[in-house]
């Protein structure tokens, strides 16, 4: 059976969102981000060198990281066209735009926020107005569109939503933005996000 090594509520929670829309069995292993061991005591090092969640392993032995990578790897392996449409397809690059806005510009926004030593006034005086941006920058997306793609849920979706429960970190509430907040709590409701929160313990 698969493996996904995963951080209770960090940025695995997207493949984790995604092994359930696709109804896939999985074993979920929590990791210790700080002192880098896995729940039943193993060395998370010697599993991904890199130290860093989401890592995904295959019934191979094979290890996949980088998290915009095992999604478009669980997606394409499942032929989940719903959820990013064929190579040739255009919409397939739109779609990993949004997956790439996710990764580059929101979630890695937020990293500072989450790391040690960080000054606040840093914090405050520049990541917070580039995540502001960038939130008020979907909010008007949203606006027009259910999904980031239109009428249905795919990919980037379950990442995007991922980021917008780190909030509370800038001190924010996803209710400041109408189409945000309307947005949020629709994937919220998701059955995939609801296993996947009572799988992690979240709520
Ligand atoms: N490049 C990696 C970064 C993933 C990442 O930032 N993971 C965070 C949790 S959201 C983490 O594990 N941080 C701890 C660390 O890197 O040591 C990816 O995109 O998958």
């Amino acid at each position: 059976m698969m493996k996904l090594y995963y951080s209770k509520g960090a940025c695995s929670l997207a493949p984790h969102i995604l092994i359930n829309e696709l109804n896939l069995p999985c074993e979920f292993i929590a990791v210790n981000l700080a002192d880098k061991k896995t729940v039943d005591g193993k060395d998370y090092l010697q599993i991904n060198p890199k130290g860093a969640v989401p890592a995904l392993q295959l019934d191979n032995g094979e290890v996949l990281t980088e998290n915009v990578v095992i999604q478009q790897y669980l997606v394409d392996t499942f032929n989940a066209k719903n959820l990013l449409p064929a190579v040739g397809d255009f919409a397939r690059y739109r779609t990993l735009e949004w997956l790439n806005f996710a990764s580059t510009d929101l979630h890695k926004n937020f990293s500072p926020f989450y790391t040690k030593g960080v000054p606040a006034e840093v914090l405050e005086q520049i990541f917070k107005p580039i995540l502001l941006r960038k939130l008020n920058f979907l909010n008007q997306h949203l606006a027009n569109h259910n999904y980031v793609m239109g009428a249905m849920f795919t990919l980037p979706d379950a990442y995007i939503f991922v980021t917008l429960t780190w909030l509370k970190v800038i001190k924010m509430d996803v209710k400041n933005w109408p189409h945000l907040d309307r947005y949020f709590h629709e994937v919220r409701q998701r059955p995939s996000v609801e296993k996947a929160f009572l799988e992690e313990g979240l709520h």
